[in-house]
């Protein structure tokens, strides 16, 4: 398949966070690496400085892209345009935030997410997510930082000072590093490199739609939780378009091989495990993969820390028809794959005559039943979990 290289894109530029006449905030203090022998999976590194490479370097990149979007499903990037510093300033929001005095008990009340409407912005109390029912104590809590954050005003009063760092940092990853991933993945399609930032996000600005930006931190779990829980956030696919997490020390994702064998991510210092979401499967007849993924409880080596995660939920057009892109020439050349899974489940409920989903449907959809509890219960290869259905998609966790 011939594929014309053009550079659209300017050179990445590096994030700058403006600390200067602040109130100091605590550091964050990187747990130690986990000693114990895992089951890691091995995920290929992206460096995406060579997209301003050469054209032969820019083929290599979009190659190993290919490789880990149609296997895998994650990969590492390196080269982002974050430094470690700079780094290490977000986490020390991200940890003042969600695990400091940023937030008052009131602040907590006046800005929690709205849950029940499939509202998210806002701050998640420590209840909701876990294996036990909607009001138990899970150990996650968050803030979701969206657009109308900053266009309302809707940030705890103690944090507004420290708002355009928060607003600078997910401006780089969803319009720098998330505008070069969509150029990847659109060369991967055969498509011309500003098809997908043009079709998905279908706008330029600091979390367009519903993308945006969660500050979290996963409590150690409680001595009576230790011995029964395994998962702390259940297993899904995201259901937006691209994910992009920094790599932090404290082990707990894993996702979901081919053989159907959970592995953990490795930690690489100073690089962003990144993963597609269902938008990218869908759109394309399910050669990108969603890959499924968990987060279980840590090593015992790490089980007093916690563990502080930024996410980057990069999310598409409200109106985004949520179907295969089929004059794409990769899906010309391969075929849909109805054995993908989130595909697949999409195309069970096209044959049921369901008409196709908006993003924006999909996503309130997936939203409100987000860790449903259910009460079906199947075996997958001996292990029991639980069932339930999210906009036509099957989720299982592990009991
Ligand atoms: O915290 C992590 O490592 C991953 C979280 C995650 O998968 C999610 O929030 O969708
Ligand atoms: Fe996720």
């Amino acid at each position: 398949m011939a594929v014309t290289i053009t550079n659209t894109v300017t050179p990445l530029p590096k994030l700058k966070l403006n600390t200067a006449g602040k109130d100091p905030i605590p550091k964050w203090v990187p747990p130690p690496e986990t000693q114990e022998d895992l089951e890691w999976q091995d995920l290929r590194v992206l460096d995406l400085a060579l997209l301003d490479g050469t054209p032969e370097q820019q083929k290599q990149v979009e190659q190993t892209c290919k490789d880990a979007v149609t296997n895998e499903g994650f990969l590492l990037i390196v080269n982002h345009g974050v430094d470690d510093n700079t780094m290490q300033r977000v986490f020390d929001l991200a940890n003042w935030i969600c695990n400091g005095d940023a937030m008052s008990d009131e602040d907590k009340k006046e800005y929690e997410w709205d849950r029940e409407n499939g509202d998210w912005m806002g701050y998640k109390p420590p209840k909701g997510w876990g294996e036990k029912g909607r009001e138990d104590y899970d150990h996650i809590e968050a803030y979701n930082f969206y657009g109308a954050c900053w266009e309302k005003n809707r940030l705890p009063p103690k944090i507004r000072p420290y708002a355009d760092e928060i607003l600078a940092y997910a401006d780089h990853m969803h319009n720098h590093v998330g505008r070069r991933l969509y150029l990847l993945l659109s060369r991967i399609l055969g498509l011309s490199d500003e098809a997908l930032w043009q079709k998905v996000p279908g706008k330029n600005s600091i979390l367009p739609h519903s993308s945006y930006c969660r500050f979290q931190v996963y409590h150690p779990l409680k001595d009576e939780d230790r011995a029964t829980a395994d998962n702390i956030l259940p297993n899904h696919t995201d259901h937006g378009a691209t994910t992009f997490l920094p790599s932090q020390p404290v082990s707990c994702l894993q996702i979901l091989g081919k053989d159907q064998k959970w592995r953990w991510v490795p930690y690489r210092k100073g690089a962003l495990v990144c993963n597609l979401g269902d938008v990218m499967e869908i759109l394309s007849g399910g050669i990108l993969k969603a890959t499924r993924h968990r987060v279980c409880k840590p090593p015992a080596d790490q089980q007093g820390y916690e563990r502080v995660s930024v996410c980057s939920f990069n999310h598409a057009d409200q109106d985004l028809a949520l179907e295969p892109l089929e004059n794409a020439p990769l899906i010309k050349q391969l075929g849909v794959q109805r054995d993908s899974e989130v595909y697949g489940a999409f195309c069970k409920a096209m044959e049921r005559g369901e008409k196709i989903p908006k993003f924006g449907e999909w996503k309130t959809l997936r939203n409100k039943n987000a860790q449903e509890p259910t009460s079906k219960f199947v075996e997958i290869n001996g292990v029991p979990h639980r069932e339930h259905i999210v906009g036509g998609v099957k989720v299982y966790r592990q009991i």
